[in-house]
């Protein structure tokens, strides 16, 4: 073991494999809004349940299960897939990037490690969905599609064609995947696997992920709560040498606004330190399931900006049912403001949620996240941000 507690890959990793949605795209949150307007044409609202099967099936799979579900009558699953389809067609260029891919590619590509793109997605679609992404495609020249193998995940195929043109042994390639089948079709190739689920439930992975093994040759060697988690020497990659004061910058920010809401009531009364809870429906269409964290940035409330120290995601410590965007604002404010609009440009990521042993240990971790951010905020590359026109934009003219 190394001094922070990884362990130092004794594996040479040449190439690194990346399974595309979910890993690489936020396809989710465009499926979702989608089905949402596909519902919606047909009287029904999509529930939080539904919502979950239409994102963990193929897709007539997934169309019949949502029918069901929300008793839509008169329309077979082939039907509402030939209506959701060509909207998904039209708009897949929008799902955007998760975070810490852009900072992981540009890094990868700068130290020539090889990257290619192992997907069920079709070459069509594909295509369509990098469509406005040059730095993307330049990356991922080398890629093999749902449509090029015999075998989908999680047969191993499209992992042992890839392995086979970059003329390197499996054992060599490193993949980054979000889904059990995507895991499971690397580990039958014999690669090792970074999890970073996409799919959570309450906060936490399905219990479809095999527990990591640091040191095997094959198989899951690391799950991690999303790519900015990601350190390439615990995988026999070069370093990062871009963080700041401990922080890594998110280029560009997590962008969030949304009006204040009551929260559990226990943010000032059980741990001395209000959170301003942003409203989940403001959130629901912008921000990814898999986005969870604590982040430094600034926000804005009535027309003036402020430090803030941010939790996005489930608190562990208190295990929520849903996810929660809890920016606390390193200012002393005369009355609450409940009601008023939030606005967050979230700059820098801190750490991973995590549980405690105790509530005096949550607190002063706290406290430690808005130290961080206090000294991190200071510097040039965070200071500008606090210029960002989506903090202060322009009232509506009349
Ligand atoms: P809740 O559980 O309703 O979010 P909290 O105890 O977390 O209650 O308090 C949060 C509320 O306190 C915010 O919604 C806001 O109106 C007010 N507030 C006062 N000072 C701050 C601050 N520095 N940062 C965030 N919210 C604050
Ligand atoms: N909750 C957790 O369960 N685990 C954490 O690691 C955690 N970190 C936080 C960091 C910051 C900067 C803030 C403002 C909150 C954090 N919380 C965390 C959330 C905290 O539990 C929540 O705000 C209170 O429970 C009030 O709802
Ligand atoms: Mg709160």
């Amino acid at each position: 073991m190394s001094s922070d507690g990884s362990t130092p890959s004794e594996f040479k990793t040449s190439a690194v494999i990346w399974d595309l949605d979910g890993t690489v795209l936020d396809t989710e949150t465009l499926v979702l809004e989608v089905v949402h307007h596909v519902v919606q044409s047909h009287g029904k609202v999509l529930s939080p349940e539904a919502a979950t099967l239409a994102l963990g099936m193929r897709p007539i799979e997934a169309w019949q299960a949502v029918a069901s579900t929300l008793n839509i009558t008169g329309q077979s699953p082939q039907d509402l897939y030939e209506q959701s389809e060509p909207l998904l067609q039209d708009r897949w260029h929008e799902a955007p990037l998760l975070p810490g891919v852009a900072r992981l590619v540009a890094h990868l590509q700068q130290h020539g490690v090889p990257l290619a793109l192992a997907t069920s997605t079709p070459r069509a679609t594909l295509n369509r969905k990098l469509h406005q992404r040059a730095d993307m495609q330049a990356a991922f020249k080398v890629a093999c599609c749902g449509d090029e193998v015999v075998n989908g995940k999680p047969a191993p195929d499209c992992f042992l064609q890839l392995a086979q043109r970059l003329g390197l042994p499996p054992s060599e390639c490193l993949v980054i995947e979000d889904s059990p089948a995507g895991v499971a079709a690397a580990t039958a190739a014999g690669m090792r696997v970074v999890a970073v689920p996409s799919m959570l439930s309450n906060g936490k992975p399905c219990d479809l992920y095999d527990k990591p093994v640091p040191d095997r040759c094959s198989g899951c060697i690391s799950l991690l709560p999303s790519l900015l988690d990601f350190r390439p020497e615990q995988f026999g990659l070069p370093a990062f040498t871009d963080t700041i004061e401990g922080t890594v910058p998110l280029h560009p920010p997590l962008r969030i606004a949304g009006t204040v809401v009551k929260g559990f009531g226990r943010g000032s009364k059980e741990l001395g330190i209000p959170t301003a809870n942003v409203d989940a429906g403001d959130l629901r269409t912008t921000l990814a399931e898999a986005v969870t964290g604590i982040f430094a940035g600034w926000a804005s409330v009535n027309g003036q900006v402020y430090k803030t120290a941010c939790s996005i995601g489930w608190n562990p410590v208190f295990g929520n049912k849903d996810k929660t965007v809890e920016p606390w604002l390193l200012h002393t404010f005369d009355t609450d403001f409940y009601g008023a609009e939030i606005r967050l440009s979230l700059v820098a990521y801190i750490r991973p949620e995590a549980n405690f042993e105790s509530l005096e240990a949550l607190v002063a971790r706290i406290h430690a996240d808005a130290d961080v951010t206090r000294q991190a905020l200071g510097s040039e590359a965070y200071v500008q941000h606090r210029d960002d026109p989506f903090l202060l934009p322009p009232p509506p003219q009349p």
